[in-house]
């Protein structure tokens, strides 16, 4: 398959051992995250050749970044940025069941990301070219840098996929918000978006109804992601009625879902960039999301070949 290529911010992860308030917790266990790597991770874990490209600052948690993309197999762009610190994201369970994140990034190493960053790639190298909603909040030159990207992406004819993830502690103004969610919508070629997210651009509906306003902003693919409920898939093609399909959830013990939309649009993408056909993308996609949430970490849990193979049987006892 043809190679990706991401930007975003990576960060460490710092998530506590128990269930507590952080104000009495007292053990932190320290890992990385950020979810362009996160998707990046689940691409190579596919064996989809990936590049990952983002701003660390020159500390130890900017090194720990890099490391741990490079050891799951992503090919890493990662300017040292001297004048700022690598950001970090403090995940905590206050009571079962649920999970509260704090981001510690303003001013961060990652969030000072600009257009020029991008000269050490050649865009129209890729297959695919993903970004996210979280990097234009970051700041005005990581904003801008999504654009360069997506503007690179589009001249090149190569492919943009564009999931919305939606952050609100990011935004000032969920309206300001939204339009820029339009705006990017609008150049990709694919979409994904959660139900809410998807209500927050093109305003609320059903998963069909969503998919089909959303895919009236430009994309020709829309992914609804619809949690525990599974998702949703509409392409369209000239002279050809829109193709729609659905798939269930595949039921796992959850332990954490953060990372899991990560996942799976890592399996969506996978199985884009091999060219299989739109029901397959959703399939890949379903189940490499699910196999996220049975882990704490933001991608640890990002399924490879073989635990799809491995999840599909009935045994979940390998000796
Ligand atoms: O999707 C998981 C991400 O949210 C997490 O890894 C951190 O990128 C992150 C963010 O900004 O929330």
């Amino acid at each position: 398959p043809g190679r990706v290529l991401t930007i975003g911010e990576g960060l460490a992860v710092l998530r506590a051992r128990d269930i507590g308030s952080l104000a009495t917790v007292g053990e932190l266990v320290v890992g990385t995250g950020g979810a362009e790597g996160n998707v990046a991770i689940g691409l190579a874990r596919l064996g989809t050749p990936v590049t990952w490209l983002g701003r660390v600052g020159a500390d130890d948690l900017g090194r720990r970044v890099v490391r741990e993309l490079r050891a799951e197999g992503v090919d890493v762009v990662a300017p040292v940025d001297a004048g700022a610190p690598t950001g970090l994201l403090v995940k905590s369970t206050p009571a079962a069941g649920r999970t509260d994140v704090a981001y510690y990034r303003a001013g961060s190493a990652g969030s000072r990301l600009e257009a020029s960053d991008l000269d050490a790639v050649d865009v129209s190298e890729y297959a695919l070219v993903h970004v996210t909603g979280i990097t234009p909040a970051l700041s005005a030159s990581a904003s801008d840098a999504v654009d360069a990207l997506v503007a690179r992406a589009v001249a090149a004819g190569v492919p943009v996929s564009f999931d919305v993830n939606h952050r609100s502690s990011l935004w000032t103004d969920a309206d300001a918000a939204a339009e820029r969610y339009r705006a990017l919508a609008a150049q990709a070629s694919v979409v994904f978006a959660g139900d809410d997210e998807a209500a927050l651009l093109v305003g609320p509906g059903s998963p069909e109804e969503l998919a089909e306003r959303v895919s009236a902003l430009g994309p020709a693919e829309v992914v609804i992601k619809l949690g525990a409920e599974g998702a949703l898939a509409r392409a369209t093609a000239p002279e050809r009625a829109p193709e729609v399909v659905q798939r269930a959830a595949v039921q796992v013990e959850v332990v954490d879902t953060v990372g899991a939309g990560d996942a799976f649009v890592a399996g969506y993408l996978a199985e884009r960039v091999a060219g299989l056909p739109l029901a397959r993308r959703l399939q890949t996609a379903v189940r490499t999301g699910a196999a996220a949430c049975t882990h704490p970490g933001d991608w640890e849990g990002a399924a490879t070949r073989a635990d799809l193979v491995r999840d599909a049987g009935a045994d979940p006892v390998r000796r």
